[in-house]
Formats: C-alpha cells, structure tokens, sequence
C-alpha cells in the first residue's frame, strides 16, 4: 500500500497529518508537485517529490522513478506533459521510462485510469480541488498483482464513495 498526494499550495500541515497517518503502514508517500515549500524542508524526509509549475526552488526534480512493491513508479506534476489536455503526451513518457505507474498532479482533479496496462493517477488535491468533485483529497493504492485497489480519501482519512476503484 503506497499513499499520493498532490498540490498542497503552501499547506504544510496537512501533508505532516497523512504523514503521521501512513509512516509506520505505506512503502512509500508520494508528493506530485506545487507543495510551495523548500526543497528541504524536513517534511520531506520519507516523502518523494518532485517539482510543480509553482515551485521555484530549484532542489526540486522534474521527475522521480522509484520501484514500489515491485512496481516502476513514476512521478511528474504533469504541467510539462499538458495533463491538463489529457494523458497523450504523459503516456509517451511512461512508456519510454517502463513505468507500470505514471503519478501525476497539477489538474486539481482526481483520475485513475489504465492506458496500455499503465496506470495513471491523480490523487486530486489535498488543498484546492477543482471540478466536479470539491473535496480535499489524497490517493491510496493498493497492489495486487497486475490489479490495484485504488481509494481516495479525504483529509479525515475516510473513503470518498464515488472514487473507490479496482483497475
Ligand atoms: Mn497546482
């Protein structure tokens, strides 16, 4: 079980919160981007990141793969593959790194959605969601196999009925 959040937009607390939360039970928290915190900030330790559009510190990463349970696991906010036009441009650089997950934030909307056996996630976010759904939310996935159990939750840590997923 691995935990993503994203766009957090200067909310520092809430990210220390699903930290508290997970530590002792997820292999790994994932942070998309625009935390609009320093690249070394405390926080950070045990939470893999990388840069948003609205982060200029520049000890952020673009990008980060790191293995999970097994799985390739990449991470990008999205703004430079245009997430927010769809996944086209996101899926060519998954499959060019052999991700088996592509993690990204940036649209402020959740989407979880399989394109040639990849899984592609957005965890919505944790500080300014947008669309159809208006709650603060995060991701947890869990890995079985070729199958992920996917729930977002919101900032109580409680299912989000409409977003569970099996894929
Ligand atoms: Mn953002």
């Amino acid at each position: 079980m691995f935990v993503v959040l994203s766009d957090s937009h200067g909310e520092r607390a809430v990210i220390e919160d699903i930290k508290k939360h997970y530590e002792k039970t997820a292999s790994a928290i994932f942070h998309c981007g625009d935390s609009e915190l320093p690249s070394d900030d405390e926080i950070w330790e045990g939470i893999t990141v990388v840069a948003g559009n609205c982060d200029y510190d520049p000890g952020y990463q673009e990008f980060q793969l790191q293995e999970v349970e097994g799985k390739k696991v990449l991470l990008a906010h999205g703004h430079l593959f245009y997430v927010g036009l769809g996944l086209e441009r996101y899926s060519y650089f998954a499959e060019e790194k052999n991700a088996d997950i592509a993690l990204f934030g940036h649209i402020h909307q959740p989407v979880a959605q399989k394109i040639n056996d990849i899984l592609y996630l957005n965890p919505g976010s944790v500080a300014q969601p947008r669309g159809k759904y208006d709650i603060k939310m995060y991701a947890v996935i869990e890995i079985k196999g070729n199958h992920y159990t996917i729930s977002y939750r919101n900032l109580k840590h409680e299912k989000i009925a409409d977003l569970q997923f099996e894929l």
